[in-house]
């Protein structure tokens, strides 16, 4: 696939804002009127935050200009969209990506200086929008950013989340949760449209009318709310067109009960705000409650049905009733399971709303929805009791269970040569609406089978995910559909992740391709390769390394207080904390280390690698066993960076409150990345994606994309390259986990893992001895090491001293630095964007002049 195709035509010409100047003193004469006429500041006392938000909002005015330009364009030509339905966007901070992406930033750094700031120390003002958990939040982001710069015709759709991700405090050790008040000073980024409202309603009753065959469905709720939508508009790089991100807030239909106040109940005047309120206060509430499970079903039927009815309005404007053109102009892509319950509200709305019968209704569904699947881990497979789901969602529970009839009874059909017994089997196993496995009173809707019905086209986001699901959650389903099945491997915006937080890099490439077309076509970066080679380059290419690590080594100080010897390597772990991403067999292998290093000789110890080793990341709020992994961490960190015999070798650092900020000072500073989940557990990783782009070197199993990222740097070495070289590759083979389970009680672990444990247990590191956590892995009569560390532990000690002996040849390590770079070109988000845009969603990019 031509990704070039995609490019917007206008070579390095800067896409032009039309009206707005953009020279340094017009910016600073207005950023100054902003302040005083948007805020009341005083232009002699420009606060940073003025500054920052004055700057935000001029900024905002070109980005709504080249906003309206683009959405007039496709109101006119009309071309099928996709709009991107997600409860998650992990945006980050917008202001040196707009200012980038609109390719401004010298006139604005200038602009800055002469209100006395520096662009750089201003854009740490903004607070980060973290609206979402990880992966897949990430992901939606990246592709909003390579669908706007490629120039397709698309939207976002989520949820404008008053409190975003938990900020996280470590305390004792501990990590604790605050509210995250991203919004405290506003937000200059996003447009409230109070013209874009839409009714949401739950609970109540159906009220059938039947005239003939015909039955009229009524739904009378109890509850409703308003949707009011956010604008928030998403630059492309180097194009005019600017995208949106559709957020939407829920708002009382009645604000205030002026009655209750008056009869003195001060409280309940405002009950019903804070009900309605609360559905898009939180991301992702706590659901171990049912009043939890409640509020987020109320979530995603809240953002979706707004999102839908949306997008309605907008086809019936242009194409009245004609809803069979409805396929052939918008296309839904499901961001994983949550906004599913869409599948339903589709029909509700084609049936109960514009009158169309079933069969039509739901061959349009099937027509325009398609499914990504992010994860086998089987608590994020959603399950929503049908109490809950028939409690809230009346109508909809109905219309699930006649697409569950008629699914059966198509599998009826379509299983009929199959023994009874075991068709039936095979239709329980495909059901919709099933028991529950615990309980078997309790029966659930499915979502993840819903999606899969309801859905042309279901992916998975990397290759071995893709064959996984296939043969696994979905084996059944792929028996009955072949063709639904697809693979869409993941990829990242190298704008944000290689271009503006590695600038240097990005200038030396440049300098080296005599180009910046590989900004918007990564597979140019293979013109890297040679530079592998020349001494004079590797030179450069490693002092940009040292400059970020000094950067990152100055992050660590303000987080830590210590300082840390940037020769060292740097050898980092960022991620969400699971028990399969693994952070817990990286520590074990740090506590090795220490061991090590403590039993050697002063001479001895002179050929010791010396590293400082960083792991970030947050827990689920719920998940004990994740947050004991955060205490260990911390634990065995304090005991070796303050021992005086270690420190100088070897430092264990726990980052708090990692998120996309910290991300992009953090990776363009890694020697060594480590992505080292349980072979078969991690669906794709994105942010081994991002360290390959900026030349860290990859630890890792043969998992999720880590196995394209072989691939690909294998290819760049040459014919003779096999998959894995220049990698540090160790572990079990995915094919072989089950077996490895079944036979782990039996597996005899290595010496150093048996002194390591019992060391834990001792209490040797803090005033913890870890029992759950340790119990975890190494008693089979408590835990049953399900992510078979004990099984990978040894080999992943060799590989580290593979590691080591790599270091001493920098010569090496940088040639491979580069090449990883040069190999990277696969994984920018413009990649896999035109490939669901050409495989999936047949939309063609549409660019203003
Ligand atoms: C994540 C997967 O764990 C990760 O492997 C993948 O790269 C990412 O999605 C994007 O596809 N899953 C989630 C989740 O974020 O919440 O399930």
């Amino acid at each position: 696939l031509d990704v070039v195709s995609f490019r917007n035509n206008n070579g390095r010409k800067r896409a032009e804002t039309s009206k707005k100047p953009t020279d340094p003193e017009t910016v600073h004469s207005d950023v100054l009127a902003k302040v005083e006429f948007n805020s009341g500041g005083n232009r002699g006392q420009v606060t940073a935050l003025l500054a920052y938000q004055g700057l935000a909002w001029n900024l905002r005015e070109h980005l709504m200009e080249r906003m309206i330009a683009t959405q007039n364009l496709w109101r006119e030509k009309d071309p099928k969209f996709v709009y991107y339905l997600s409860a998650e966007f992990l945006m980050g901070r917008s202001l040196l990506n707009t200012i980038q992406n609109l390719e401004l930033y010298e006139p604005y750094a200038q602009a800055l200086k002469m209100l006395g700031y520096n662009l750089e120390t201003l854009a740490e003002k903004e607070r980060d929008a973290s609206l979402g958990n990880g992966g897949l939040g990430r992901l939606a982001a990246c592709f909003l950013d390579a669908m706007a710069t490629m120039n397709l015709p698309g939207w976002g759709y989520g949820i404008r989340y008053k409190y975003g991700m938990f900020k996280q405090i470590i305390k004792d050790g501990e990590q604790m949760e605050v509210p995250d008040v991203w919004l405290t000073d506003g937000n200059p980024w996003e447009v409230r449209r109070p013209d874009v409202v839409f009714p949401v309603s739950f609970g109540g009753k159906l009220k059938k009318t039947v005239t003939g065959s015909h039955e009229l469905v009524e739904w009378i709720p109890d509850e409703q709310v308003i949707a009011m939508a956010y604008d928030v508009p998403i630059p492309g790089f180097n194009t005019q067109n600017t995208g949106n991100l559709r957020l939407w807030e829920s708002l009382p239909v009645n604000e205030f009960d002026l009655d209750a106040f008056n009869k003195g109940d001060i409280l309940s005047a405002y009950n019903e705000k804070g009900r309605a309120e609360a559905i898009t206060s939180v991301l992702y509430p706590n659901d171990s409650t049912p009043e939890g499970k409640a509020l987020r079903l109320k979530q995603q039927y809240f953002f979706v049905s707004a999102s839908l009815q949306d997008v309605l309005a907008r086809f019936k404007k242009v194409h009245g009733n004609q809803f069979d053109l409805l396929p052939e102009k918008a296309c839904f892509q499901l961001n994983d399971t949550h906004p599913t319950i869409g599948i339903a509200e589709m029909v509700h709305l084609l049936v109960d709303k514009e009158g169309l019968d079933w069969e039509a209704a739901w061959g349009i569904t099937t027509k325009v929805f398609a499914f990504t699947n992010h994860t086998i881990m089987p608590e994020a497979l959603e399950k929503w009791p049908v109490k809950v789901m028939r409690e809230f969602l009346p109508r909809h529970m109905e219309i699930i269970e006649t697409i569950d009839t008629q699914w059966q009874a198509f599998l009826e059909e379509k299983l009929s040569e199959m023994p009874k017994a075991e068709k039936q089997a095979a239709i329980d196993r495909m059901a919709i609406v099933h028991p529950n496995q615990w309980n078997k009173e309790e029966m659930l809707v499915n979502m993840a089978h819903l999606a899969v019905v309801g859905s042309h086209t279901v992916n998975g986001v990397a290759q071995i995910h893709s064959d996984i699901i296939k043969s696994t959650i979905f084996k059944d389903f792929h028996g009955v559909f072949p063709l639904k099945f697809q693979n869409k491997t993941n990829g990242v915006t190298p704008r944000r992740w290689l271009v503006f937080s590695n600038t240097d890099l990005a200038t030396l490439i440049t300098e080296a391709l005599g180009t910046q077309e590989w900004m918007t076509n990564c597979k140019l970066l293979e013109g890297l390769k040679p530079f592998a080679e020349d001494a004079e380059f590797r030179k450069k290419w490693s002092a940009v390394k040292r400059k970020n690590k000094e950067r990152l080594g100055a992050k660590i100080r303000e987080l830590t207080g210590d300082d840390v010897d940037t020769s060292s390597m740097f050898d980092i772990q960022i991620k969400r904390i699971h028990e399969y991403k693994r952070q817990f067999l990286n520590v074990l292998s740090v506590i090795r280390r220490y061991n090590t290093i403590k039993a050697m000789t002063p001479e001895e110890r002179k050929s010791v690698v010396p590293r400082v080793c960083v792991i970030a990341g947050k827990a689920a709020s719920s998940y004990e066993r994740a947050k004991d992994i955060i205490r260990l961490v911390g634990a065995v960190g304090d005991t070796i960076n303050t021992d005086p015999e270690v420190r100088d070798l070897l430092r264990l650092y726990f980052l708090p409150d990692y998120n996309v900020s910290l991300a992009e000072v953090i990776i363009p500073a890694a020697d060594l990345s480590q992505h080292i989940s349980t072979a078969g557990t991690e669906a794709s990783g994105t942010s081994n994606m991002k360290f390959q782009m900026n030349g860290s070197l990859i630890l890792g199993t043969m998992d999720g994309a880590n196995i394209e990222i072989a691939e690909e740097i294998a290819a760049i070495q040459g014919p003779d390259a096999k998959v894995g070289d220049g990698l540090f590759i160790f572990g079990v083979d995915a094919k072989d986990v089950p077996k490895l389970r079944k036979e782990r009680k039996e597996f005899k672990t290595d010496p150093r893992w048996d002194e390591i444990m019992d060391m834990i247990k001792k209490g040797t590191f803090g005033n913890d001895k870890f029992e759950a956590l340790v119990d975890s892995v190494n008693d089979m009569t408590v835990g049953n090491d399900w992510f078979l560390l004990a099984n990978d532990f040894a080999t992943y000690l060799d590989v580290q001293d593979e590691v080591d002996a790599m270091w001493k040849n920098q010569d090496e390590w940088v040639r491979r630095s580069i090449l990883y770079t040069a190999s990277s070109g696969k994984f920018s988000s413009d990649r896999t964007i035109s490939q669901y845009a050409e495989e999936i969603w047949d939309v063609q990019p549409l660019a203003v002049a």
